[in-house]
């Protein structure tokens, strides 16, 4: 596959979207931008849901690759998670289908994972062929989402990345998060390691830094090409001073999907 110059970015005016719309186009991307709602600044962007088939087919049309972010981000009611995570991801995965673009990078999440047990130091990290075990039905939107892009490699010869995110913020802002962290510097390097890597059928990447604490394993990242060169270790003594270190006995830490198993964020719309 040649290297994908125009990519369809969905989900453009959240927070990871705004992120890479800064980022991307250094690495020579042009992008056409995507969101249920306005993208400041963006008159160009798409404004328009998932469900709605004809605009995403629209959108999808010539480009040559797709980074799907697009979606409710936490927890809410089946029936939301449904209509926006599950069949929106199905209305896109089609749209592309029926426009020959042949490769997406998905943004799944640590929580389809999110009943693993912590890994405590000196376990092994968590490696992506641990089973399944969604901690919300967020965790199991974005597990159904996997199995759609295997679906669709197997059956179409659609290639996908589905990058299982940590936490992409700025900075890290909780000690859980010293362990999960990516950069938006990475998320950028990874991103474009998932556009530009050959053969990749469906692969199945967590997307983290190279965190000092790294709970997972970041060897099919790195099998793309990705090389993190970051590290959260540097906001560790703050944030440790500020919250203590995770106690292992506390419910919310007892899993690696942290408070989504016990208090999970709700989405606010
Ligand atoms: P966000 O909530 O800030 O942004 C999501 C965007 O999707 C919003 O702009 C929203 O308007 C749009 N959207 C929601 N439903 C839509 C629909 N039906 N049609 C069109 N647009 C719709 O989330 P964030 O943090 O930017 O995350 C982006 C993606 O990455 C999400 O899919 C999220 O699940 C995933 N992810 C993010 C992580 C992170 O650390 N930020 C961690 C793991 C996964
Ligand atoms: C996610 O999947 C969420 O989209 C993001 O908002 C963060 O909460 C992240 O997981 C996390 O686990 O920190």
């Amino acid at each position: 596959m040649p290297a994908p110059r125009t990519v369809l970015l969905t989900g453009a005016a959240g927070g990871l979207g705004t992120l890479m719309r800064g980022l991307l186009p250094g690495y020579g991307y042009t992008l056409r931008l995507f969101d249920a709602v306005p993208v400041e600044g963006e008159p160009d962007a798409v404004t328009a849901d998932l469900g709605d088939r004809e605009a995403v087919r629209e959108a999808v049309r010539g480009v040559d690759a797709i980074i799907h972010l697009a979606g409710i981000s936490l927890e809410s009611s089946f029936d939301r998670i449904l209509r926006a995570n599950i069949e929106g991801t199905y209305h896109l995965y089609e749209a592309a289908r029926e426009e020959g673009v042949r490769r997406v990078v998905f943004a799944s999440s640590n929580h389809v994972v999110g009943y693993t047990p912590r890994p405590l130091p000196g376990d092994p990290p968590v490696r992506t062929d641990a089973p399944r075990r969604p901690d919300t039905f967020y965790g199991l939107s974005k597990s159904f989402g996997e199995d759609l892009a295997q679906l669709y490699w197997d059956r179409h010869g659609m290639e996908t990345v589905s990058v299982r995110i940590g936490s992409c913020y700025p900075e890290p802002t909780s000690v859980r998060m010293l362990s999960l962290w990516l950069s938006p510097a990475d998320g950028a390097r990874l991103f474009h390691a998932a556009l530009t890597a050959k053969d990749v059928r469906h692969t199945v990447a967590y997307g983290s830094s190279a965190n000092t604490r790294l709970w997972w394993d970041l060897a099919s990242a790195r099998a793309l090409g990705y090389e993190p060169r970051d590290d959260s270790e540097p906001y560790a003594a703050r944030l440790v001073a500020e919250q203590g270190e995770l106690d292992p006995d506390d419910p919310d830490h007892a899993h690696l999907g942290g408070h989504f198993c016990t208090r999970p964020p709700l989405w606010p719309r």
